[in-house]
């Protein structure tokens, strides 16, 4: 049974911001629209179906729900359809901006799930998620099928961790939909990427790939301000590539594309606070902070409500900064 009705669930317009993710409901951001990243890159807005999803003005909350029985946070929370419906009404009310549906587990060490079993897990969330809210839907997939599928549900969105190398058919179906799409960087796949990951220049390698996966993108069809870039933090990375590319989030903001940063939850928190994996919002946060002053205009985080608050916390202080003249010291 679905936890939260339809009727608990606010009505949404992306055009015009929720009340809360806006600062509607305290009066307001305080010094004013947010400030332009320090890279001084001003990346463009997302347009899907209508909607515009304005990644050149502020930080947008990508919320995840994982109908998986094995993802690395919450594995198994949301394998009931009912209750990855629910999860996911209730983070579109806590302020996600995008609500991003997987069925296959990228941890590492995950292994393929089949096409079929992928399907039955994403398609009936996707659908019943995308008629009940305007927060638009992305599908976590690496395969042109299920992409395919759940932008015929109603999915507005494609992530794809393998930035269309594992199918690159997927690329296709996304420029046919004109939808916008995630390129992330991955060293391997999930099965083989945490083998002894090593780079000679991790930013440079992570940059030419993202310039790369863009071009291809762009040969297949896909609309050059449909794309977004992300350096893929744990994918095939030992901690000091993730803080690097962290460091050099500006730097791949001058790709011109808006950069998605997805750092929830993730080991290297781990192992930096010594804490189990239901410890670590607070060490979320930081990333989140980092990231957005760097730059981000996408954070893919699990606990949703904190995180925009973040967000929203972190885009007054830079906007705060820059109506004083900059740095005060
Ligand atoms: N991280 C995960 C999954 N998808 N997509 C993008 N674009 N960027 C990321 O950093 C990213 C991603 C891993 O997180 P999660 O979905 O919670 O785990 P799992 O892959 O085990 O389902």
């Amino acid at each position: 049974m679905a936890r939260l009705p339809t009727e608990e669930v606010p009505p949404l317009s992306l055009a015009h911001g929720r009340a809360e993710a806006r600062g509607a409901l305290d009066g307001g951001h305080g010094p004013g629209a947010p400030a332009a990243p320090r890279s001084g890159a001003v990346p463009h807005d997302l347009r899907t179906g209508g909607l515009v999803l304005p990644t050149s003005t502020r930080c947008l909350v990508m919320g995840v729900v994982n109908v998986t029985p094995d993802s690395f946070s919450d594995g198994g929370a949301y394998a009931d359809p009912d209750t990855a419906v629910a999860h996911a009404l209730a983070i579109a009310a806590k302020g996600a901006d995008v609500i991003d549906v997987g069925g296959e587990s990228t941890r590492p060490g995950a292994s393929y799930v089949d096409l079929a079993v992928e399907l039955a897990r994403v398609l009936p969330v996707v659908e019943r998620v995308a008629a009940r809210t305007d927060v638009p839907v992305s599908i976590d997939t690496r395969k042109a099928e299920v992409a395919r599928a759940a932008l015929a549900a109603g999915a507005r969105l494609v992530n794809d961790v393998s930035a269309g190398r594992d199918d690159p058919e997927l690329l296709a179906v996304a420029a046919g939909a004109g939808v916008p799409v995630v390129l992330m960087h991955m060293r391997g796949t999930p099965a083989t990427m945490q083998d002894d990951p090593r780079y000679g220049d991790v930013v440079g390698e992570v940059e030419a790939f993202l310039a790369e996966r863009c071009a291809a993108a762009e040969a297949a069809g896909v609309a050059r301000d449909a794309l977004v870039v992300d350096p893929g933090i744990g994918f095939g990375k030992r901690d000091e590539h993730n803080y690097a590319l962290l460091a050099a989030l500006p730097r791949l903001g001058r790709l011109g594309h808006p950069v998605l940063v997805g750092t929830s939850r993730k080991g290297f928190i781990g192992r930096a606070l010594g804490l189990p994996m239901d410890e670590r919002v607070e060490g979320t946060a930081a990333t989140v902070v980092w990231s957005v002053e760097r730059g981000a205009r996408i954070v893919r985080v699990h606990d949703v409500r904190a995180m925009a608050r973040v967000v929203r916390m972190t885009e007054a202080l830079m906007a705060g900064a820059a109506a004083a003249g900059g740095d005060a010291g």
